[in-house]
């Protein structure tokens, strides 16, 4: 058979999309199985080899669970609100909408030609006023329960964007998407109180089976400490409140520190104000990152005419500020206690302070003792001997009782910032009115994106919609009589994501955002892939939305997702990270267009682990075409024969499992090696037979769709192989039968021999000393002994 592998690749392409095979439907009766994988942003680049990888792999999965009798729901649509293509639209003075449309084209024509089972009867696009509708729905039901809000607050801005920045989008103190440093900015602000849901999103990640270090990074990022704050009288007649969570340190408090922000400062009368003034100033213009994970180098000023007075020693105790203690987190203010916290030790030792040990068993002569988890108490008065445990809750006791402290919970999570002062995302329905904010009506949205001549950010920093009176100029959602003006920031990139899986479920319904029946039946998500760079962004935001939504009652499950995993990424050839700067960029369509896609799929599924990284190697989709090749030459030897050979049996059963196991654990790679074995199997029989070559191409065809219903068809089977069933294997059959087992002749090996699984003693050693190397090795000897350990071994001990 002649290999045309464009044409047979889009046949095969047209045939499903003709018989709307993989578009899911609500069958309630059948069990169904929901995969996702994370919707592309449709750039002006298109594809790159990255994107196959996730998207082949749950493909594999989608069409071995539809073989398998599930229900699979397994949809794509597009992100495509977001700066990119805004800027790209800016440049060539293009409107974003058709930008964004030519786009879309490109890549549905790329995911096609790859033969991806999506089902494409679903698909999104969340800059469509039907679609974005719902985001904005979503949003005021989150202003109607308190969770939106706007704010006057600093801010991350980066001003290469002009654009205001969440905290997960800083990385490192710079600009996630553009790598300039972010500055702080004060702005009004539409912010999200997702920290309201902190304790359910760390809770719930109990409940789901994400990978391990998807909900540890989840779990830091959230950062839930328990701990108590505990108030410290001063000198002055004030008192300062303090965050710990090491109530059991306290004797060893020997100063105390505020962040130079701290409100007290300006209430205090101080000796050394000018000082103080200038070490704000400073402190000011660093980053939080700056000031929390790089500061190596303490530094900080003493207040001069306060003291605090330490509630356990009574001890008078400096009071400091220093801009390593950040006034958003906690209470802004720490009692330092240096003999055992490391940050503290370092600022003890440059400002030459009091260290004292009040847990046993480090050495602090060179560094703060920390890993006092199994510690005992000492220098602490009547809690001496106690252990860290018991004096936890001991102290705490007392505070409570003296009441200056309670147990505190404290997350590191910060409030959504929500704004965007930018044209190409979803306007907020928001209205200002008569000095407050209105929102608009339900029944008035989507409130759509105004045309507009130009999209670039007003210098003032406000979004471009700002300078279109007729956008923001309206009457109040509540009396009309009365004029109003719209909010002009839009919402972020991460909005239309937040929800999209549950649109896939029901994504023509112009009532609800789906119908409940529906969400009911398909979530939730079985098993979501996608990048590791979305845990604390996407992944975080969406579960947010989600339990929101499932409080309110519009959605039926607490969690979006089941399971969760990651690919590792494609590098380039040199092993270092594709980029465009780098020019190392590969597009699948080349390698499609050369060598077909099912040899890309299979090159893509077969180059390494598929949790890591691997280097792209421009030879790999021309050597798994040499594998496609071959199978296909097995036309040449395929004889009739509806049931496996007997001597196959083994080899065939051992890779149902293998590939069926393998398929659903991420091991593509071994799966495929386990196929290219069967093949070497059959070659050495020197032919084939029908029933064997069905289900050689059955189990090869979630990685290679196209050729194996090529295949399918020639053999002269109707039914194609996506319609039909997954092989069953027989777990005895899966034992090989014929095994080797190595003979020795006092503890060494001669010979090696085939026997038969289970076979007994003296057939073994019959057939032993029947070898001819054995039997010169034996002759004219005495054999004193035989050791037969069954399966494994025979050793013949002679004299
Ligand atoms: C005394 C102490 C003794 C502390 C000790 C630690 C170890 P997590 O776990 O991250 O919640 N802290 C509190 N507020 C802070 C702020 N605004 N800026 C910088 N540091 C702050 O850490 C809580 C601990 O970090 C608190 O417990 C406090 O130091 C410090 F052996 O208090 B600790």
């Amino acid at each position: 058979m002649e290999y045309n592998h464009q044409q047979i690749e889009k046949k095969w392409q047209d045939k499903w999309a003709e018989t709307h095979v993989f578009d899911a439907k609500e069958d309630y009766d059948k069990k169904k199985y929901y995969l996702l994988v994370e919707f592309p942003y449709p750039s002006g680049q298109g594809l790159h080899v990255g994107h196959p990888r996730s998207y082949t792999a749950l493909d594999v999965v989608a069409r071995l669970k539809r073989m398998q009798g599930f229900n699979v729901l397994f949809p794509i649509g597009f992100d495509a609100f977001g700066l990119p293509t805004e800027r790209y639209a800016i440049k060539n003075h293009m409107d974003p909408e058709v930008v964004t449309k030519k786009n879309i084209e490109t890549f549905k024509h790329q995911l096609t030609s790859l033969g991806i089972s999506f089902s494409w009867n679903r698909e999104i696009n969340t800059t469509e006023p039907s679609y974005y509708k719902w985001t904005q729905w979503i949003f005021l039901q989150m202003y109607k329960k308190g969770l939106a809000y706007k704010e006057q607050m600093s801010i991350n801005w980066c001003p290469d964007c002009k654009i205001g920045l969440a905290n997960e989008e800083v990385i490192n103190g710079c600009c996630e998407r553009c790598g300039h440093t972010v500055e702080h900015k004060v702005k009004n602000q539409w912010m999200l109180a997702i920290t309201k849901y902190a304790d359910k999103l760390v809770d719930g990640l109990d409940t789901v089976q994400y990978i391990e270090k998807v909900k540890t990074q989840q779990r830091n990022w959230i950062g839930r400490s328990y701990g108590a704050e505990i108030n410290f009288k001063t000198t002055n007649g004030d008192s300062v409140k303090v965050y710990t969570t090491r109530p059991d340190t306290i004797f060893g408090a020997t100063y105390m520190v505020l962040s130079p922000e701290h409100p007290l400062l300006a209430k205090w009368d101080l000796k050394n104000k000018d000082e103080v003034k200038a070490y704000q100033e400073e402190a000011r213009r660093k980053s939080d990152f700056e000031r929390a994970e790089l500061n190596k180098d303490k530094t900080g000023v003493c207040l001069e005419g306060v003291k605090a007075i330490n509630p356990f020693t009574n001890k008078e105790i400096p009071i400091f500020i220093s801009d390593y203690v950040l006034m958003t987190y906690g209470t802004g203010a720490i009692m330092s206690v240096p003999a055992h916290d490391t940050r503290d030790y370092d600022f003890a030792k440059k400002f030459d302070l009091p260290i004292v040990e009040v847990i046993k068993g480090g050495d602090i002569s060179k560094e703060a003792y920390t890993d006092t988890a199994e510690g005992e108490l000492i220098n602490s008065g009547e809690y001496n001997g106690l252990s860290v445990a018991e004096a936890k809750e001991k102290i705490l006791e007392r505070l409570q009782e003296m009441g200056i402290g309670d147990k505190k919970v404290n997350f590191k999570l910060r409030d959504w910032v929500f704004s965007r002062q930018r044209y190409w995302g979803e306007p907020i329905p928001m209205v200002y009115c008569e000095d407050k904010w209105v929102p608009m009506n339900e029944k008035d949205l989507p409130l759509t994106l105004p045309h507009v001549d130009s999209y670039e950010p007003t210098d003032s920093g406000e979004s471009p919609l700002a300078l279109i009176p007729e956008f923001v100029n309206t009457t109040c959602p509540n009396d009309p009589s009365v004029p109003g003006k719209r909010e002009t920031d839009t919402m972020p990139n991460w909005a239309g994501s937040s929800w999209y899986y549950l649109r896939y479920c029901d994504p023509h319904n112009d009532e609800a955002l789906a119908d409940y029946k529906k969400l009911k039946y398909w979530l939730p998500v079985d098993w979501y892939n996608g990048g590791m760079e979305h845990t604390t962004l996407h992944l975080l935001y969406s579960r947010f939305w989600h339990k929101f939504l499932y409080d309110i009652g519009v959605v039926p499950t607490e969690e979006p997702y089941m399971k969760r995993t990651s690919h590792g990424m494609i590098l380039g050839e040199n092993g270092e990270k594709m980029s465009k700067s780098r020019g190392n960029v590969r597009n699948p369509d080349e390698y499609v267009k050369e060598y077909g896609a099912d040899a890309l799929r299979l090159y893509e599924m077969f180059l390494g682990d598929y949790e890591k990284s691997a280097p792209w190697n421009d030879d790999g989709p021309k050597q798994l075409r040499k594998f496609v090749e071959r199978v296909i030459r097995l036309l040449d030897v395929t004889v009739d024969g509806d049931e496996i050979r007997k001597e196959l049996l083994p080899i065939f059963h051992i890779t149902i499992k293998k590939v069926t196991n393998d398929y659903l654990t991420l091991k593509y790679n071994t799966a495929i090696a386990q196929i290219m074995t069967l093949v070497n199997e059959i070659y050495l029989t020197e032919k084939i037979n029908k029933c064997e070559f069905k289900t050689l191409i059955t189990l090869l065809n979630p990685v290679a769709p196209h050729i194996t219903e090529e295949l399918n068809e020639r053999l002269g089977f109707d039914k194609m192989i996506c319609e039909c069933e997954w092989p069953q294997y027989d777990e005895d059959l899966t034992v090989l039968q014929t095994i080797e087992i190595p003979v020795q002749i006092n503890g060494k090996v001669i010979e090696r021999i085939k026997i038969e699984r289970d076979m007994e003693e003296a057939k073994v050693i019959e057939l032993a000393l029947a070898l001819e190397d054995i039997k010169s090795k034996t002759e004219g000897k005495t054999i004193v002994k035989k050791i037969f350990v069954p399966n494994k071994i025979l050793n013949i001990v002679v004299k």
